[in-house]
């Protein structure tokens, strides 16, 4: 996956956002290195630490670097514009005008709408330690719920992918919310309302480096009826890290 000049990502394969630029570069065969930072913490390498908050001041994981410039850039979707506009990755990230205006706006659309799906059910079970109250989990299940009806009924109604016949970005960044919740992985939530979404997820399976990411969701497995400990996690995190090594 990497080599001593390779770009570094910043992150840990549990994390949505990381995941989707993780699958960008897996996608497009691109060198990088995953340097592991816990989210959160304040300790040597948590995103919190001084030392990372001078790389992105949010303190926030992904982050990426690029060694041989020193430039560091925070926020999943402004690292995936900006390595497909430095590569000219224009099939996931069109150049027309009014294409890339669409993948612009679900990539905005996702913030407070989409990502309520790791607020409302993942995040509850995977990180105990943010005691992450009843009322917010409701309140972010009712916005995912609208979320998804947007998508079943606007976006994915007429279209194979979210802004047209094309994957994008905008694809990556919404399944790693979505797809974590289907059965094979965490299995949290209900599909049977949105059958567009449903045909939709199973597309995106074939997408390459759909497996290679994904391999911390499904070591993890089932979590709707237990929260899964510590060492699973751990478990799990360890051989989404293992495969990343391995892909060619
Ligand atoms: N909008 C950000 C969200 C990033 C985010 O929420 N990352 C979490 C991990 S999934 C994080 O770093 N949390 C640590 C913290 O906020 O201290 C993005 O898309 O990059």
């Amino acid at each position: 996956m990497s080599s001593i000049s390779s770009l570094i990502l910043y992150g840990v394969p549990f994390s949505q956002p990381v995941r989707a630029v993780m699958w960008l570069l897996l996608n497009k065969r691109m060198p990088f290195e995953m340097v592991l930072i816990n989210p959160g913490s304040t300790g040597d390498n948590g995103s919190r630490n001084p030392a990372f908050l001078a790389k992105n001041p949010g303190g926030t994981i992904p982050t990426i670097e690029e060694p041989d410039s020193g430039f560091a850039l925070g926020e999943a979707h402004a690292i995936m514009c900006y390595l497909c506009n430095k590569h000219g990755w224009d099939d996931l990230y069109p150049s027309n005008f009014q294409a890339r205006a669409r993948v612009d706006w679900y990539l905005n659309y996702h913030h407070r709408n989409v990502r309520d799906a790791s607020l409302g059910l993942v995040a509850p079970k995977i990180r105990k330690d943010l005691n992450i109250p009843q009322v917010t989990q409701d309140a972010a299940k009712a916005t995912l719920t609208s979320a998804l009806n947007a998508l079943e009924n606007g976006w994915l109604a007429e279209t194979a992918f979210i802004t047209g016949e094309q994957l994008t970005i905008a694809d990556f960044a919404a399944y790693v919310e979505i797809g974590q919740l289907k059965p094979g992985f965490t299995n949290v939530w209900d599909f049977s309302p949105h059958p567009k979404v449903q045909a939709w997820l199973a597309r995106m399976e074939h997408i390459e480096g759909h497996d290679d990411v994904h391999v911390v969701l499904a070591e993890l497995g089932d979590i709707s009826s237990q929260a899964p400990s510590m060492e699973t996690i751990k478990a799990a995190n360890k051989s989404a890290l293992r495969a990343l090594k391995a892909h060619p």
